[in-house]
């Protein structure tokens, strides 16, 4: 079986990222699976080209196939904020409770036509010929007035795909796969692969 290499050490992004790739002929491995530690300095200005830096960045150690995903929450009430900046929004060690309550908090009061969001996902693959290959997708919905449901991972809790639905929180793993911005975009990614 072949191997490849996702260069993330977010845990509840590989989970996801396995059971889509799971019926394809590869052996998915996290930068940890492959002993693989180098610092990454995520200064793209885009999801793209953060999502090439990681990459290449581990690519340039491994020599063979590495895939990356670069992924953020945009709010459009707040300047599409956190966008690239989600993991640090707050700080990297401030839990996700409190930044979810407080971006409820920084939308008190603003009516669900005005709370639209999407999270964002770029994934890029780096060949063992070093051909890039980059693709995109997105997750429309809307944030909440409060956190919900304990799947998933990150802001999850206080995004819906529609008002007065489920949160991101309250999906299973496959159904949040087939929704996503990161199911869609490891589909996209798939055809590349084969
Ligand atoms: P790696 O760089 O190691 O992959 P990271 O968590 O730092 O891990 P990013 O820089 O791509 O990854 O930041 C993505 C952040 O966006 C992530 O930490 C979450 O806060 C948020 N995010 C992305 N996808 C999400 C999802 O499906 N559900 C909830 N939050 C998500």
């Amino acid at each position: 079986m072949q191997q490849l290499i996702f260069a993330t050490s977010n845990k509840g992004k590989i989970k996801e990222i396995r059971a889509v790739l799971a019926d394809m002929d590869y052996q998915v491995l996290s930068m940890e699976d492959a002993g693989i530690h180098v610092e990454i300095d995520e200064n793209g200005a885009d999801f793209e080209e953060n999502a090439r830096i990681k990459a290449w960045a581990v690519h340039n150690v491994s020599h063979t196939l590495v895939l990356a995903d670069d992924s953020g929450l945009e709010i459009d009430h707040l300047n599409r904020e956190p966008g690239v900046h989600s993991s640090r929004y707050m700080g990297e060690d401030t839990s996700y409770e409190i930044k979810n309550a407080k971006i409820l908090e920084r939308l008190a009061g603003v009516p669900m036509e005005q709370r639209t969001a999407r999270f964002v996902c770029a994934i890029a693959a780096v060949f063992a010929d070093g051909r890039c290959v980059t693709v995109r997708e997105t997750m429309e919905g809307y944030i909440g007035y409060e956190a919900r449901g304990e799947n998933g991972f990150g802001y999850d809790p206080i995004f819906y795909l529609e008002p007065g639905g489920l949160s991101n929180g309250e999906l299973s793993l496959e159904e949040k796969n087939r929704l996503s911005h990161r199911g869609k975009a490891l589909k996209a990614m798939k055809k590349e692969l084969l």
